[in-house]
């Protein structure tokens, strides 16, 4: 290790490295900082590792990505020990998965929970960051890599009376550790995201009434999930090396990719054909392996909404409620479509009612319930399955103050921009894992993709002594240059959703932006390893 990396070791309170969150990233960044020798401490403001894991608890949360290709596959050992029971893993399952890799790493003697990082500071005559905790403690590291999720800050929405409700409320993405009992309970559930359809087909089997404030209509489509038997699991562990592989060959690391053929390229019969069976295959096929142009095209688009559409008017008796759950405002596949199983068929069930939350919007919460401009409902409890201050959220809740004394949300005012997503110029040491315009689609392959590139970068800074490393702006102009030219043509882009940075509940998102890139995974990997290549092209070191 060089002598800029282990001058500061020795306070207590001083790391070589901090790494924020222990999630999935996290907790492989750590095990990638240890092999370089680097002290390291993860600040962690759950009370157990997970990230997304800990947080999301609410009733059938699970993967939309089919299991095997979702966890780490760094660990061979690991791969051979785990055993994933069901082709989609519920959120318990996922939990015992990551703390079992904490223990078999020994990772939380690294780790300190409980601790929520308010502030970090770069001190340029130091060459260090100093990060502030919310009980008032400091910890000084020369690199600060933060591992904060994409989708980590849950949002309320700003009705008046939240407060007031003297029933039991939760939003998805801080449920409590106990479990919440909804048998014979008049439940609402506001939102129809992925978590709020989760939530729904779930809920509906044991409430007494649920009631489902839908704002947006969006497009869903069948997970079919199933159990994996011994045998089963037996063999997909042999085809792990081709289930990686083919993860890295796919446009957003799931083992669905785009169809090569375009819509009109086939004809009427055989295309109906097509998306049957897509519609029949398990996980994102109908999403991510559909047509290729379905989502750049719009006569396309219109085939593939018609085809779904016509299966949710077979799949909910009432027409006037399938209707209702038909989205009219955007087309398949540009927003994130969740997938469900007999969530359709729940709008058949005598105890579920769905409301138009557009047409007659929530007005107030009030102590028994909530009151629309149409009605009052009474509830025992409220369920907000109203999503998160998603890509950029996560960030602006730390005050990251760079070389320039300028805060990241300053910097980012009129956007947020970076080198591949990971590093930022006025931002010395700083490296954001899942940053904005980081690749995104079936995330741990991105994250392990991320974190060894950051690993990589440290390395070479150790074999050289080097111990700055800073995106120069000139490499993060041509970065956004080439995340603008992705998105172009791009129907998602004309859309209202998280992923192109719209949120209702949180002043400055209302405007659409290109939050996130847009192209391909391969593309993301090889524009991030080509700086690499040509000795970290685009990054000030010394
Ligand atoms: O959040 P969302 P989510 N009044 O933003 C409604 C990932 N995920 O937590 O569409 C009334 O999608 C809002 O309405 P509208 C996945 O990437 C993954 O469900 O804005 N309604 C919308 O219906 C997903 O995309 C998995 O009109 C309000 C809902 O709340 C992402 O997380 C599982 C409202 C929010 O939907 C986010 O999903 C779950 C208001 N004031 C999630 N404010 C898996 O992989 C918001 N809404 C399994």
């Amino acid at each position: 290790m060089s002598a800029a990396l282990t001058a500061q070791a020795a306070a207590t309170d001083t790391f070589d490295a901090i790494v924020i969150g222990a999630g999935m990233s996290g907790l492989y960044q750590l095990i990638r900082l240890r092999e370089l020798g680097l002290r390291t401490r993860v600040l962690e403001a759950g009370t157990g590792v997970g990230g997304t894991w800990y947080w999301n608890r609410y009733p059938g949360c699970r993967f939309d990505s089919e299991s095997y290709s979702y966890g780490y596959s760094f660990d061979p050992d690991l791969l051979k020990e785990w055993n994933w029971t069901e082709h989609f893993a519920p959120q318990p399952e996922t939990e015992r998965y990551l703390n079992l890799v904490a223990d078999k790493y020994d990772l939380r003697r690294d780790i300190a929970f409980g601790a929520r990082v308010t502030a970090a500071t770069w001190d340029d005559a130091d060459g260090s960051w100093t990060v502030e905790m919310e009980d008032g403690s400091r910890h000084r590291a020369r690199f600060l890599v933060t591992a904060i999720g994409v989708l980590s800050t849950p949002t309320m929405p700003t009705f008046p009376g939240i407060e007031d409700f003297r029933g039991q409320s939760f939003h998805t993405g801080r449920w409590p550790k106990q479990a919440v009992d909804f048998a014979g309970k008049r439940v609402a559930v506001i939102g129809t995201g992925a978590s709020g359809v989760q939530t729904i087909q779930e809920v509906a089997k044991t409430a007494a009434q649920l009631t489902v404030f839908q704002r947006t209509p969006n497009w869903c489509a069948p997970l079919h999930n199933g159990k994996i038997s011994a045998e089963e699991m037996a063999e997909i562990r042999t085809r792990y090396d081709e289930i990686f592989r083919r993860c890295q060959e796919t446009i957003s690391c799931f083992l669905h990719t785009p169809d090569p053929r375009n819509t009109f390229d086939v004809g009427a019969e055989e295309r109906e054909a097509f998306l049957e069976t897509l519609y029949a295959g398990r996980g994102f096929g109908i999403w991510v392996g559909n047509f290729k142009d379905m989502l750049t095209n719009r006569a396309a688009n219109d085939e593939v909404s018609r085809f779904v559409a016509k299966k949710i008017r077979e799949r909910v008796k009432d027409p006037r409620i399938a209707e209702m759950l038909i989205p009219k405002n955007h087309g398949f596949g540009t927003r994130r479509v969740p997938l469900e199983t007999r969530y359709y068929e729940v709008y058949n069930q005598p105890n579920v009612t769905l409301v138009d939350s557009k047409a007659a919007p929530i007005e107030r919460i009030t102590p028994t319930g909530l009151r629309t401009t149409e009605a009052e409902y009474a509830f025992d409890i409220i369920v907000y399955a109203t999503g998160f201050d998603a890509l950029r959220g996560a960030f602006d809740r730390i005050e990251f103050r760079g070389r320039d004394g300028v805060t990241l949300k300053e910097k980012w005012q009129d956007g947020a921009t970076s080198l591949v997503g990971m590093m930022q110029d006025g931002f010395p040491n700083l490296f954001t894992l899942l940053g904005p315009h980081t690749a995104l689609g079936n995330i741990p392959r991105s994250i392990e993709f991320n974190v060894d590139w950051v690993t990589d970068l440290l390395r070479h800074m150790q074999r050289h002594g080097l111990a700055r490393a800073e995106a120069t702006p000139g490499a993060v102009a041509r970065w956004m240059d080439h995340v603008m030219e992705t998105a172009r043509g791009q129907l998602a882009l004309e859309v209202d959703s998280w992923m192109t940075g719209v949120n209702i509940n949180v002043a400055g998102r209302q405007q659409r932006i290109v939050a996130r890139y847009m192209g391909t995974a391969p593309a993301y990997r090889a524009w991030a390893t080509g700086i690499a290549e040509r000795g970290y092209d685009g990054v000030a070191l010394r």
